[in-house]
């Protein structure tokens, strides 16, 4: 895409688009969690959307992402199937890993989405290694790691970051600094300047973005994968944002200031793509066209999802690996007849 294209409103139309198919699938998980439908827990995106929506933008196909324990919205934007999405969360067959990881360890390789991961920064890890394989095998491909901001204080932060420098990898940082970690304010276990200055600490070339203005963080992704891709070595994009819902979708949110959630809500990513789109002289009926598109897709992949069978039990051990000899496994895993 040539530099004049980039703030097209025909282009930041189709992102918004991306971004209400974010929101949309939020939404519902939430309602099929509430409902029964979906095991274990659901980490939110919303409010995030643009950050996940304006890095993917500028990504081929054939790189690569690395997420973590929030990591729909990033997979949706990196154009993996909501539909698949969705049955893996409720644990159906056509689930994007087989319904064997659920909502943290959606995949899907074929559009280069590597992994949401529960464990905090082993996403960062697990990129460096892929864009260590990038370089070694000669791919004319770049990773981008999508991290939290709480994470930046887990000790395999600094690992990816050292060796990404050493190494002079293609991988792009990206922190979603959204204000929290979990139920903590993350300022408050955070010492020295934050995430940027850590990045800087390792010679790393940096950007700031405010992570709600989807125009703003395109156009700083562009460059910063630019630089990624013309041989610059890793950078990091700081992209500013707030968790308007909670850690998790059964979060009361008891830990926050009154009026706190409901003054951030005024800047979500959403309402101000829209306004900006009006601005720029998009009818509010085709903005309002691509908003009903991502929820019509979304409603019919729920009820594709609720439609799909649970996967027969025959497959459980089917892609498992490292069960150990099955003469050590707890009775309850062994197959009938001793079959492994
Ligand atoms: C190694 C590890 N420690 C703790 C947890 C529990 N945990 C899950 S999410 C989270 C907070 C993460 O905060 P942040 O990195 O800011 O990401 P956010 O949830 O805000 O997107 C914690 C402590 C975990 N999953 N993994
Ligand atoms: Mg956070």
């Amino acid at each position: 895409m040539s530099e004049q294209n980039r703030n097209e409103p025909a282009r930041i139309l189709q992102l918004y688009e991306t971004m209400c198919l974010i929101r949309a699938f939020e939404e519902r998980a939430e309602e099929a969690f509430d409902a029964g439908l979906v095991n274990g827990s659901i980490h939110q995106y919303i409010g995030q959307e643009a950050v996940g929506t304006g890095v993917c933008a500028n990504l081929r196909d054939t790189d690569y992402i690395l997420s973590n324990h929030r990591g729909h919205g990033h997979s949706i934007a990196k154009g993996a199937d909501p539909e698949a999405m969705m049955k893996e969360l409720m644990g159906r067959v056509g689930g994007t890993s087989g319904a064997k990881g659920g909502s943290m360890h959606i995949a899907d390789f074929s559009v280069g989405m590597l992994g949401a991961n529960g464990v905090l920064a082993d996403g960062l890890t697990m990129g460096v290694g892929a864009a260590q394989a990038i370089a070694l095998k000669g791919e004319d491909a770049i990773v981008a790691v999508f991290v939290g901001d709480g994470t930046t204080n887990r000790g395999p932060f600094y690992e990816a970051l050292n060796w990404a420098m050493v190494y002079e990898l293609p991988i792009l940082f990206v922190c979603e600094n959204n204000t929290y970690a979990s139920s903590t304010l993350t300022r408050s276990v955070t010492a020295g300047e934050g995430p940027v200055a850590r990045a800087q600490a390792f010679g790393m070339p940096t950007f700031d973005v405010d992570g709600n203005d989807l125009v703003a963080v395109d156009a700083v992704a562009a460059e910063a994968i630019g630089a990624v891709r013309g041989g610059k070595g890793p950078q990091f994009l700081h992209a500013r944002t707030y968790r308007v819902k909670g850690h998790i979708s059964r979060d009361k949110l008891l830990y926050r200031a009154e009026g706190e959630t409901e003054e951030n809500w005024k800047r979500e990513p959403l309402g101000a793509c829209a306004a900006w789109l009006a601005e720029e002289g998009i009818a509010e009926d085709d903005i309002a066209a691509a908003r009903d598109a991502a929820y019509a897709r979304i409603d019919a992949a729920v009820e594709a999802a609720k439609a799909a069978p649970f996967p027969d039990a025959s497959l459980a051990y089917q892609d498992v690996q490292d069960l150990g000899p099955p003469e050590i496994w707890p009775e309850n895993l062994r197959m009938p007849g001793g079959a492994s």
